[in-house]
């Protein structure tokens, strides 16, 4: 409810000073408003390191055994974000970012995921699902960030260096311990595949950060895909993963 307050007076705001994103007249350009978070003008991490460039290619099949796992330990997630560039080869039902600790044995949910259905794009958090804009289309490629709180159960989804939409789902800490798997949904940690379940596109430039990035960092990451702020959790990198079945590595050009 206190959310809801401060989402009214942050448009009353925005109509009367004029400076909401031409974009998306009803939305603020970043989380501070929802958060607490002061603008503290700390996009700071920015660096003339060159961001890892990882491109790879899911076939345009229904399957369980294309996808990618994250080796990189993972500690509880309180607030983080992850960014890639998404395209969907097909409008049906793409499962993209699947997040598991499997707590129960009988919880087929996940503690995060990012997925679209044939109308929108959908997030979990703590195994609550928000069906949110936008509805992308195939074949054309996207760079979608979601940064997600765990204080308030909401992420924040970035289109195209944007804020595009807040999806609410459910408050408290996604914990660590678990297994990010691109390309299908885990009913079993790290496992529990199913063929309709699964990716098919491609996928450049994913990573985690623990934290939000500024509202700047996540433009500058859109219009410059060789940026990207240098303290990040894991990226896609060979070294950090293991690819299974048919997904091929893209192998980019260095930044
Ligand atoms: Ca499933």
């Amino acid at each position: 409810m206190a959310a809801e307050r401060l989402w009214q007076t942050s448009i009353v705001f925005i109509t009367v000073f004029g400076v909401g994103s031409s974009t998306s007249a009803s939305l603020p350009e970043t989380y501070y408003e929802f958060e607490g978070r002061k603008d503290t003008g700390r996009a700071t991490h920015a660096s003339n390191g060159a961001c890892p460039q990882t491109s790879y290619f899911f076939p345009n099949i229904l399957t369980t055994t294309n996808y990618i796992r994250v080796t990189t330990p993972i500690p509880d997630l309180l607030e983080f974000t992850v960014c890639g560039i998404f395209k969907r080869f097909t409008n049906e039902v793409d499962w993209w970012v699947s997040y598991a600790t499997m707590p129960g044995t009988t919880n087929y949910d996940n503690e995060f995921m990012i997925k679209h259905d044939s109308n929108q794009l959908e997030i979990a958090m703590n195994m609550k699902w928000a069906a949110e804009d936008p509805k992308l289309s195939a074949n054309k490629e996207y760079h979608i960030c979601v940064t997600s709180f765990s204080s308030t159960g909401t992420s924040y989804i970035f289109l195209d260096g944007i804020l595009r939409d807040i999806a609410h789902t459910k408050s408290g800490t996604v914990n660590g311990g678990g297994v990010f798997i691109l390309g299908q949904d885990q009913d079993i940690i790290g496992g529990g595949f199913v063929a309709n379940q699964s990716f098919q596109g491609t996928m450049r430039n994913f990573m985690l950060w623990r934290r939000a990035p500024e509202p700047e960092e996540i433009l500058k990451m859109y219009q410059n895909q060789c940026f990207c702020p240098q303290d990040y959790l894991f990226t896609l990198e060979r070294k950090n993963i293991e690819i299974f079945g048919g997904v091929a590595a893209l192998w980019p050009p260095k930044c």
